[in-house]
């Protein structure tokens, strides 16, 4: 890795606040590790939703972004069904494998699946939604019961990147068992603690200003130092159908990690295209008009042949 990457990334660590209970955190993934190496365990590890950046050290304000953890849960139900163990790192109060079918119902909120029991005076899962409630809460219950799937969750984008050193070094002794999933939206800029306010920003005839710094490209980071000999993916978002091919592709020729997924933020539940080395020609994934599936499902298969084939 070059110097100037090295040293970037090295000031950004010492211009963000470290995680709270960070060495807890990264002690219990080191041992969700070591026995995944002794039980020779397929894992993926999957990041999910959007980072925030904070404007003041007291925070009151923040920038954040549209992803609601939907691609991230969606893929780790898949992959736990597939007996995979998931170690899911998502945004705080994002979407959840399983258990997010009941955190956001259609209609209304998880309220809806709840009733008013007159004998006892407690609150109870109303008859109606009985089936519902326990094929979505019930397999999130087992598979973290045993220990198939693990969490921990972000918000600042310092946190993500720390998180994401940590973990993807703790990881990496599972070597090419390891798949690394990045679909978490991270902000490309942020504001270092020692450009930060102390207080909360005060409203100003003038209006308001903010200078940002960009955070440093971790993928490379990820490829030749934190986890080089696991399946590495990762996603390319643009709005500009025109720009995601090259952006993709020059991401793969950047890095030389194994496949880039590429979505359209217009229709990024309906369409992606994979690109990878292992692949003699793009991949384009598309989800049935009529199918009520995620399209998870089928990135996921495709995925997985991926990484069968890199195992071999
Ligand atoms: O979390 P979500 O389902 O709402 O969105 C998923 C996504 C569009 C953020 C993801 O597919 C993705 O493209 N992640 C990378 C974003 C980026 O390039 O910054």
């Amino acid at each position: 890795m070059n110097t100037e990457l090295i040293d970037q990334l090295k000031s950004f660590f010492d211009d963000v606040v470290l995680p709270k209970g960070y060495d807890k955190n990264i002690e219990k993934i080191r041992e969700f590790a070591i026995a995944a190496k002794e039980l020779k365990h397929r894992v993926i590890f999957i990041t999910s939703g959007g980072t925030i950046v904070p404007f003041e050290k007291n925070m009151v304000r923040f920038l954040d972004n549209f992803s609601g953890g939907g691609r991230g849960s969606s893929t780790a139900e898949y992959f736990l069904e597939q007996g995979y163990h998931v170690l899911f790192f998502s945004r705080k109060n994002s979407l959840q494998p399983f258990i997010k079918n009941l955190m956001y119902h259609e209609s209304d909120s998880f309220f809806t699946f709840l009733e008013h029991d007159k004998n006892t005076q407690h609150v109870k899962v109303s008859e109606h939604y009985y089936d519902q409630v326990s094929r979505h809460y019930l397999p999130w219950k087992k598979y973290i019961d045993s220990g198939h799937l693990i969490r921990l969750d972000f918000e600042s984008v310092g946190e993500y990147l720390y998180y994401l050193r940590g973990i993807s070094m703790e990881l990496s002794i599972l070597g090419k068992n390891l798949i690394v999933y990045a679909a978490a939206a991270v902000s490309d800029f942020y504001i270092p603690l020692s450009k930060m306010a102390e207080h909360k920003i005060q409203s100003m005839s003038k209006g308001l200003t903010i200078s940002l710094d960009p955070v440093p490209k971790t993928i490379g980071f990820i490829v030749h130092l934190w986890a080089p000999k696991s399946f590495i993916t990762t996603f390319k978002l643009e709005t500009d159908d025109e720009l995601l091919k090259t952006k993709s592709m020059q991401s793969l020729s950047n890095y030389g990690h194994q496949l880039v997924i590429a979505n359209l933020l217009s229709n990024y539940r309906d369409r992606v295209i994979f690109y990878s080395p292992l692949l003699k020609d793009p991949l384009v994934i598309l989800r049935e008009t009529n199918d009520h599936q995620p399209i998870e499902i089928q990135i996921g298969k495709q995925l997985i042949q991926l990484h069968n084939n890199f195992l071999k």
